[in-house]
């Protein structure tokens, strides 16, 4: 028997997806439940804790929780299902006016003392034709605060175009071998402070970044996921090239 999968939701209103269309993100608030996000931070960590840690999620042991996994949903069913997640598998259809598909995941941890990532437009690492990219950033704290090293996005930035990006100038505040915006005074952006289970959503244009995480003991554990539209193709990136449905 064929298998039909139910219509999308539509959990955002017009004026959220005006808010989007124009800022280049918008705030979904409690999008998804405590007890799933206890459960999948449970999940990750026992992973991370296997020994021998499987070779897809191997790092250097005495790096353990800092920064981030990538790529999770390659490799782990549980990762797949919530990068499917109703909400989001909704509110995407909505802003791309078309079903999405996922095409890369990063748990982050994030643990204290962990650098954060300079300013950047998403597109800038992956491109994508045509150009319909947008992320879905989980908060999986009870804070995601200035303090434990949250988002900040620059509103509107969107509307700029690709920008030039060199190599990072604060090394101790951000990831060393990443890149980051040239030519644009970045002192605009403005933290985005989140809940547990809140989705952050944003435009592959839209210039962000995060700090280090300074709390003494506060990790900013987070699951970001990039979703193009399903008619879409990434370009030169061979490792982001298979498309995972959210209807399925
Ligand atoms: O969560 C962070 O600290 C950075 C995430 C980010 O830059 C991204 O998903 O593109």
């Amino acid at each position: 028997m064929e298998r039909i999968s139910a219509p999308p939701l539509t959990p955002l209103s017009p004026q959220q997806i005006d808010f989007f269309r124009e800022q280049g993100y918008i705030l979904v608030k409690k999008g998804c439940s405590d007890d799933l996000m206890n459960a999948f931070n449970d999940h990750i960590r026992d992973i991370r804790n296997q020994d021998p840690m499987p070779k897809w999620a191997a790092v250097d042991p005495s790096k353990k929780f800092s920064v981030r996994l990538f790529n999770p949903h390659q490799q782990d069913s549980f990762s797949r299902q919530m990068m499917k997640l109703p909400v989001i598998r909704g509110a995407l259809a909505q802003l791309m006016g078309q079903e999405a598909v996922c095409v890369q995941s990063m748990y982050f941890y994030k643990e204290p003392g962990s650098p954060g990532q300079a300013s950047h437009q998403d597109y800038y690492y992956i491109k994508d034709d045509p150009m319909t990219m947008i992320a879905a950033w989980i908060a999986m704290e009870e804070s995601v605060d200035e303090e434990n090293g949250c988002l900040w996005v620059m509103p509107a930035t969107h509307k700029l175009g690709l920008l030039p990006h060199g190599a990072v100038k604060n090394k101790e505040e951000h990831e060393p071998d990443t890149d980051e915006t040239e030519g644009v005074d970045t002192s605009r952006q403005i933290p985005v402070v989140m809940e547990k289970g809140d989705i952050l959503f944003f435009s592959e244009l839209l210039i962000h970044s995060s700090t280090k995480n300074r709390s003494n003991n506060r990790w900013r554990r987070s699951y970001v996921c990039h979703y193009i539209r399903d008619d879409s193709h990434v370009l030169h990136r061979e490792d982001l090239r298979q498309k995972y449905p959210l209807y399925d």
